[in-house]
């Protein structure tokens, strides 16, 4: 009696359903985006919602909560509630479609949907009841009863980006935003520089004396960037960065038996940075995004202080603020996501345009990142990242270093500055990005060199951190 009940009811719902769903397949296809963030819909198949309309058009949304952002901003575009005719949603535990109007709905549980926060759908009233009590959500509510301020309440932890996102604050270009949106930040980086190295073994100051007068002993590179980036549209991306730089240099002189400390410093804007990046291919749970960069020479190339030579010498080249050329920033970065795991790379060129008005030419660069990083919980993150450098030593030389300064210290040696690092630097993130993608993120990212080869003797780097706050919005 029992098995020819649930076959008969089994019959009837392939009976109701069937025509439906060959005449109109619900599975939204590869390119379909939520109208409202433009997220593609495909990749979160367990998290889909969609609105069926009288003409037989359909909207998919990325979650409930999108869908119910939608539909709490109808009549608009020529739609009104009045034209539709489904609304469904994806039942979280048997991962079918179902009625929304029918069904029930957990908001503030500990399980998060694709853009952070979402509302937890089941067809069943005991299922909802279980998942209520087990993942301890905040309201069990009928379609009725989820309002504006249902939605309002719910915060994510994926809503801050577009595309990534999680990457660690010491990476750059490797998110792109919602369209629309608007990000600010805030990063204070800081690098200490003390020994030095020649290829990759430690020089001691007396062995820099045997050839030079001058060996630089330590410095301190602090920098503060502002940071702006305005997404057009889904897939692009505008990015802006300005820098203030603040270096600091201790040096010893010897002549003879005499020894003589001595600090230079210099301070002041950096090469200003914009960019474009373009979001190109998505697949599953992988996207690439093309990174476009110019540097612009707005960092001072002409830095004097006082040094044992004399009153406002012009400084040598890590002292400088700036390259003094126009540099091309191509790259690419690559992004997958496996909650609660994410992770990357990204591989940069910076290119030299020409030769600056000093007539040198800071060697061309290429940086390579690869990062992992780890939800702890709805806000916190931790992150691991590899950070391979190599740049170039300088084409031409200096003409306004004196002659002097360049036959007493290493770091007026344009053979002298080029090199080879890699860097092991972990992190934490804590992203309170809510509601419609509005959100701070606060981050901090240190670590230490794992290799570093120099053309030296030149100074070699010991530690570096990176603090930061994005403000999307
Ligand atoms: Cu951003």
């Amino acid at each position: 009696m029992k098995v020819t009940n649930i076959t008969l009811s089994l019959f009837l719902c392939l009976v109701i359903l069937t025509p439906s769903a060959t005449a109109d397949p619900l599975k939204p296809g590869p390119r379909e985006r939520c109208p409202l963030c433009g997220m593609y819909v495909a990749p979160y198949p367990n998290w889909i919602a969609s609105i069926t309309f009288s003409d037989g058009s359909r909207l998919y949304f990325d979650g409930p909560r999108d869908l119910f952002t939608y539909l709490f901003q109808l009549p608009s575009e020529g739609r009104r509630h009045s034209d539709i005719t489904l609304i469904r949603v994806i039942d979280h535990k048997t991962h079918d479609w179902i009625d929304a109007r029918s069904a029930w709905f957990i908001s503030g549980s500990s399980v998060s949907g694709p853009m952070g926060e979402e509302l937890i759908t089941f067809s069943d009233q005991e299922e909802a009841r279980r998942f209520f009590r087990e993942k301890r959500g905040a309201a069990l509510l009928s379609f009725a009863e989820v309002t504006p301020a249902i939605l309002e309440e719910l915060t994510g932890t994926g809503g801050f980006a577009h595309v990534g996102g999680f990457e660690p604050i010491g990476v750059m270009g490797a998110h792109t935003h919602h369209p629309g949106g608007i990000m600010l930040s805030y990063r204070y980086m800081t690098m200490e520089m003390e020994g030095n190295r020649d290829g990759t073994d430690r020089v001691g100051k007396n062995e820099v004396h045997t050839k030079f007068m001058v060996a630089p002993e330590k410095m301190t590179m602090e920098m503060h960037m502002l940071g702006a980036m305005v997404a057009p549209s889904p897939d692009l991306t505008f990015t802006a960065m300005v820098p203030y730089l603040v270096f600091e240099m201790d040096n010893e002189r010897k002549m003879m038996t005499n020894i003589q400390p001595f600090t230079t410093k210099s301070e002041g804007v950096g090469d200003m940075k914009v960019g474009a990046l373009y979001h190109f291919f998505h697949k599953g749970a992988h996207d690439l995004i093309a990174n476009g960069g110019l540097s612009l020479p707005t960092g001072s190339i002409d830095r004097k202080d006082d040094t044992p030579t004399g009153e406002n010498q012009h400084l040598p080249y890590p002292m400088q603020l700036g390259s003094g050329t126009f540099d091309l920033l191509p790259g690419i970065t690559y992004i997958g996501r496996s909650d609660p795991w994410s992770w990357g790379a990204q591989g940069i060129i910076t290119l030299r345009l020409g030769e600056n008005s000093n007539d040198y030419t800071l060697g061309n660069r290429i940086d390579l990142t690869g990062w992992v990083t780890r939800k702890v919980n709805r806000k916190f993150s931790l992150s691991a990242r590899l950070d391979g450098k190599s740049w170039g030593n300088i084409d031409g030389t200096d003409s306004d270093l004196s002659p002097a300064t360049v036959a007493m210290t290493p770091a007026a040696d344009p053979d002298r500055r080029g090199g080879t690092r890699l860097d092991l630097l972990l992190g934490l993130a804590l992203d309170t990005s809510g509601g419609r993608h509005r959100g701070h993120r606060f981050a901090l990212e240190g670590g230490l060199p794992l290799y570093q080869r120099l053309d030296g003797p030149q100074l070699e780097t010991d530690w570096k951190l990176t603090a930061g706050w994005q403000w999307t919005f």
